[in-house]
């Protein structure tokens, strides 16, 4: 049987984990008093207390101005610091870190700042032993002209990241809506990705466009692919990822998803697991496959495929992948 050390001790890769939702109570709290912001709360029970959802906008409620305590570059840095910290004590070797750089500059902080104080944090944590890359988000829900003020921003940083996905809320906002972006980021090197949430309305339309028209890699979440047949053979064929993400998916849908994760599996799609925003979904990556594990009564041969699934459609290096598979 899996048990919580073996899930621990076990080397990982975390493909999807947003890195402004390993924003814990303490980096909040210490945060919002050094900037000056007044978040409504005092301590760390009171911030916990506002942790109450159960879909995905009430969730994005919450979420996105708790970052008004993010000002600076530093705090960027700390955010990422802290987390990757983290990251190396739970044997996580490789992290693809996805940030959203519109819900900072639509408050007035430059987009510099959000992406060095990331990438010095990236540095750093080289001598910790984890290795990390910056995979930059379009808010899907804000306009496609200022998705395209953003890849304009960050172009001159591209050494700092290697990838672009689209989070926040998928309604009414397909993938095609960011054609044009994804097209320009491919030109110019970059990694596709994009959120086909669970249970959206039209998430079987918008990963048939995702993976037919935009040539992504990756499908985040996604695991309702199941639905379709033709579009399983399609992933299969073409080893796209799928990184499902059970603790958050209690939360922003009902249920963990474990049947569909299991049923991919089956098929030998590359389905693996993560942990979207651990601060508000409780719990970092061992704990998400832990919870899976012990839900569905998981062998170590399936949590072992899950794992080395998430370092085959990582984004690391030919040679790096072959120390981990
Ligand atoms: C997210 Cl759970 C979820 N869904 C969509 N966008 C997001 N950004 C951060 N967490
Ligand atoms: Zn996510």
């Amino acid at each position: 049987t899996v048990t919580r050390e073996f899930t621990q001790n076990m080397p990982k890769a975390e493909l999807h984990l947003h890195i402004e939702g390993t924003l814990e109570p303490e980096l909040k709290l210490k945060l919002a008093k050094r900037n000056h912001i007044d978040i409504g709360q005092e301590t760390i029970d009171e911030v916990k207390k506002t942790y109450e959802y159960d879909d995905l906008a009430s969730f994005l409620g919450v979420y996105y101005p708790a970052m008004n305590v993010l000002q600076h570059e530093q705090d960027f840095y700390e955010l990422a610091f802290s987390y990757l910290k983290r990251a190396a004590q739970n044997n996580v070797r490789h992290v693809e870190i996805f940030f959203d750089p519109q819900a900072h500059t639509s408050r007035g902080v430059s987009f510099k700042d959000v992406i060095t104080g990331l990438h010095r944090a990236i540095v750093d944590a080289r001598a910790l032993n984890v290795d990390a890359d910056l995979i930059m988000c379009f808010l899907r829900d804000f306009s496609k002209e200022s998705a395209r003020q953003t890849l304009e921003q960050a172009l001159p940083y591209k050494d700092m990241f290697i990838g672009v996905g689209l989070d926040s809320d998928e309604h009414n906002n397909p993938p095609l809506k960011f054609a044009r972006q994804f097209e320009d980021a491919k030109a110019a090197g970059l990694h596709l990705t994009t959120h086909c949430d669970i249970d959206q309305k039209d998430s079987i339309e918008h990963i048939r466009q995702a993976l037919e028209q935009m040539d992504v890699e990756r499908l985040d979440h996604g695991t309702n692919i199941v639905e379709d047949p033709d579009l399983v053979d399609f992933v299969v064929k073409h080893h796209i990822g799928l990184t499902s993400c059970p603790l958050s998916n209690t939360y922003v849908s009902p249920k963990m998803k474990g049947e569909e994760v299991l049923s991919l599996l089956e098929r030998d799609a590359k389905v693996s697991i993560h942990s979207d925003d651990p601060a508000y979904f409780g719990g970092y990556i061992a704990d998400n496959y832990y919870a899976l594990a012990t839900t569905y009564d998981l062998t170590k041969e399936q949590i072992i495929k899950l794992a080395r699934n998430a370092f085959e459609t990582s984004w690391i290096s030919d040679e790096k992948k072959a120390i981990y598979i």
